[in-house]
């Protein structure tokens, strides 16, 4: 049999998978980050975003895995911005995108402008679309708000950056969010973030399952699959083809990979199945894909992404 060849390319850094883990997930402390490191088949890695003080986060409980995914209102806890930036300069052992947040627009301003002054030149990722931050919106719903910060953001960051996107659910927002996007040189879209403020409802307990915001949070795992799939391919048909899109959202098996790639996406990550099954996850979705892309003649991931097909 011929070698199915999973390699991938992250703005210019070979990498031997497509695979990533989703922000948010084993990646906020430095023994995670290495647990990540030494991970078979994750091509790169994400960080917690982090923000320019480290933060506790939400109280517990703030994560409960639900029987088709996930419902978390973390509130962002993370180690701060100068751990973060410490940890990609001294200890990164494979490629990583370093994740940032802000609280506000002049916070983004804020890190950024520290990350410009930084020696850090690799990939930067901001979050525009954190759902679980009492009284604060997902940034990237305000289209004129995401303009402005990101007009501000490229007025004096040269590096590569990228940003996280919350999902969209209508094709006239798609339009709007691209035209946007399109006026900037970001190196990647990463979408979707998980699908802000769902409820579970416990009902033997008559209850709510996570403990902040009366127990709304951002949704995850396999219930998102459709919507990140329409997401990835929504804006690969609407964004400059510079801007790379990486898939998030919704994958438990290397069906769900494959069908990321066939609807554009570049790098594919992986979060509420990670929590669910461990970071051996890796390994078998690699394993599934390449089995299909055996059956299919495939042998490189170039062969059939963006090639979806419609009726
Ligand atoms: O920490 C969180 O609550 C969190 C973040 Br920053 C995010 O971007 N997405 C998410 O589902 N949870």
């Amino acid at each position: 049999m011929t070698e199915i060849d999973l390699s991938a390319d992250l703005f210019g850094q070979s990498l031997q998978s497509p695979l990533l883990n989703a922000s948010g997930v084993h990646c906020q402390t430095k023994e995670e980050l290495n647990d990540l490191a030494n991970t078979s088949n994750l091509g790169a890695m994400v960080t917690k975003s982090a923000t320019l003080q480290a933060r506790e986060g939400n109280p517990n409980p703030r994560y409960h895995d639900l029987a088709n995914g996930s419902i978390n209102s973390m509130g962002l806890p993370n180690l701060g911005y100068d751990f973060y930036l410490d940890y990609v300069l001294e200890d990164q052992q494979k490629p990583t995108i370093l994740s940032v947040a802000a609280l506000s627009a002049a916070d983004a301003i804020t890190l950024l402008k520290k990350l410009q002054a930084s020696d850090y030149q690799g990939p930067t990722e901001l979050n525009l679309s954190c759902p679980n931050i009492v009284g604060e919106p997902q940034l990237a719903y305000d289209f004129e708000a995401t303009d402005q910060v990101l007009s501000e953001v490229f007025s004096f960051y040269t590096k590569p950056l990228g940003v996280k996107l919350p999902p969209y659910f209508d094709l006239v927002h798609f339009d709007q969010i691209a035209k946007v996007l399109n006026k900037y040189p970001l190196t990647h879209v990463n979408t979707i973030n998980s699908v802000g403020n769902g409820l579970w409802v416990d009902v033997e307990k008559e209850q709510v399952v996570t403990k902040a915001k009366g127990g709304f949070g951002g949704l995850g795992g396999a219930m998102v699959l459709p919507t990140a799939l329409a997401n990835v391919r929504a804006l690969r048909q609407r964004l400059n083809p510079s801007i790379k899109v990486l898939g998030t959202g919704g994958v438990t098996t290397g069906a769900d990979v494959f069908a990321h790639i066939l609807c554009g996406a570049d790098l594919v990550s992986v979060g509420t199945q990670v929590m669910k099954e461990g970071l051996g996850v890796y390994d078998r979705l690699a394993a599934e894909l390449k089995e299909i892309m055996a059956a299919k003649g495939y042998q490189t991931l170039d062969d059939f992404r963006g090639q979806l097909k419609e009726l």
